[in-house]
């Protein structure tokens, strides 16, 4: 059986598959809010001084790895006979390393927890995360240093970005140069919590590298003149970047004797979530496209070459199991319709109830940005007037405007993320774009791509888990009778955006 883990924004979260039966059997989560509540979080962050600074923090992420397993093995499940694990991340943020941490992760003592044995080897006590928006200026300096956006998203898949790791890296290093000079390695979440399960410093996969703004995407590797300019020598503060297949270890003796996993269990790279997701909705060969409805919104594909967006909005990534993929990030998501749904104190099924209630041509959409924007880079919105059909319509519309890039839209969008849940959201959706919605059984799709991915880099093929694991259990068809409404309002949104002052990307 394999182990696929997943570190997202609110919770760390297990699944067990086993591909021989086709079968999953078990899965686990920690809220980070709720299960580790000394850490202060609002689903599973703070903010900082600056209105766009957002953190999370490793030393909770480590708290709920030793719950999680503590979980299952109190549930008796067998992880002796876990074969292999991976993981997934959410993407962009950054972990930074002491110099001199290496024999601190190499010798951890199974009566102590991770966070005792391991606060001291971080030279940054917290991880900025990918709702960061704090480093516009960082991005300006990088892009203008590095030949412009273009250049830059020629070379690295992306415009400078200001969540992306570069932006944020060169920000701390320039804020708090004595720390600098302390770090050793930048890690992002995924190669940190690898490197924890391996006991030794693991890469960072082609699938997250890209998200830094730092990978050449053609060739794979570091980009040294990019490394250098946002801060010398960046290039000997970087993990190695391998294929997100390879082998990170054999687990640490520390969860073997703790918790009782097989000694001789791999540990594969981890990758970030939407990387992993693309694995876990069957979509890693180009023809599918995603859409995955958690604390961002998130479309993307599988892509034979790195086709970049014209506008600087979307990012091409590496693809876990070959080539690439195409991603758009809509940061204000989910947490819009929490926001929401408290303003209006309504439940999740009143909401769904109206979100099944089709728009006429005078329900105009509302620009539905609850917090700063990036897709398109846009300023909060007053919500006071929004309703569900007004949040929904403008997400979406949003959406179908900034994902032609992606090329050609399928027959089929296929979505996960915890609003999915929602019929009447993924009816929007079919609505909108006027395509068939199917609905995957795991709603864990990153969680259950780590587990997949751990079980083909052990052999098993590709086309044998996608049938067992990612089998639709619904299909919703758009209505033709809102085709010509969605157009129209597709039209006054458009011109509502334009209206409103927002800044161009490229
Ligand atoms: C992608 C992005 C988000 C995070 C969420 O670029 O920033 O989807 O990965 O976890």
């Amino acid at each position: 059986m394999f182990l696929g883990l997943d570190c997202s924004t609110q919770s760390l979260s297990a699944i067990l598959i086993d591909p021989e039966q086709g079968s999953v059997l078990h899965q686990e989560n920690v809220r980070f809010q709720n299960d580790l509540p000394e850490y202060n979080t609002t689903h599973g962050f703070s903010r900082g001084a600056h209105p766009d600074e957002f953190f999370s923090s490793p030393m909770m992420w480590l708290d709920a790895l030793d719950l999680l397993f503590q979980r299952l093995v109190d549930q008796d499940i067998p992880l002796h006979l876990v074969r292999g694990i991976s993981g997934s991340a959410q993407q962009h943020a950054t972990v930074y390393i002491q110099r001199k941490s290496q024999p601190a992760v190499r010798n951890l003592n199974p009566q102590f927890s991770l966070s005792e044995q391991l606060f001291s080897h971080l030279s940054r006590p917290v991880s900025p995360i990918w709702l960061d928006g704090s480093t516009i200026q960082e991005c300006e300096a990088i892009a203008k240093e590095c030949g412009g956006h273009n250049t830059l998203c020629r070379i690295t898949g992306s415009a400078a970005i200001p969540r992306f790791s570069a932006a944020q890296i060169r920000k701390y290093a320039l804020q708090f140069p004595e720390r600098w000079a302390e770090t050793e390695k930048v890690h992002l979440a995924s190669s940190y919590l690898s490197s924890i399960l391996a006991g030794h410093r693991a890469a960072i996969d082609y699938g997250d590298g890209a998200g830094m703004n730092l990978m050449n995407l053609e060739r794979f590797q570091w980009d040294e003149t990019i490394a250098n300019t946002v801060v010398p020598n960046l290039i000997d503060r970087l993990p190695s970047l391998q294929h997100s297949t390879n082998m990170a270890g054999i687990i640490s003796p520390y969860f073997v004797q703790k918790y009782g996993f097989n000694k001789r269990t791999k540990c594969f790279n981890w990758s970030g979530d939407n990387p992993c997701s693309l694995v876990g909705m069957g979509a890693a060969r180009p023809g599918k496209w995603v859409i995955s409805l958690g604390t961002s919104y998130t479309v993307f594909c599988a892509l034979d070459d790195p086709i970049v967006d014209p506008h600087g909005f979307g990012h091409v990534f590496g693809n876990p199991i070959d080539n690439y993929m195409g991603l758009s990030c809509f940061k204000n998501g989910a947490l819009s319709c929490f926001a929401l749904k408290e303003q209006l104190g309504i439940e999740w099924q009143e909401f769904d109830r109206l979100a099944r209630i089709p728009p006429t041509r005078e329900d105009l959409p509302s620009l539905p940005f609850f917090d700063t924007e990036i897709t398109p880079l846009h300023t909060s919105v007053d919500q006071t007037n929004t309703t569900a059909r007004s949040l929904l319509d403008g997400q979406f519309l949003n959406m179908r405007l900034h994902t032609d890039w992606l090329g050609e839209r399928p027959d089929t969008f296929y979505i996960t993320g915890g609003v999915s849940q929602s019929k009447g959201v993924c009816q929007t959706i079919a609505n909108v774009f006027q395509t068939k919605v199917q609905r995957l059984e795991s709603s864990n799709s990153a969680c259950l791509g780590a587990a997949m991915r751990a079980a083909y880099s052990s052999g098993y093929s590709l086309d044998s888990l996608e049938s067992q694991f990612c089998k639709p259990y619904d299909s919703i068809d758009p209505d033709p009778a809102t085709a010509e409404t969605y157009d129209y309002l597709l039209e006054r949104f458009a011109n509502l955006l334009e209206e409103s002052t927002f800044l161009k990307q490229l």
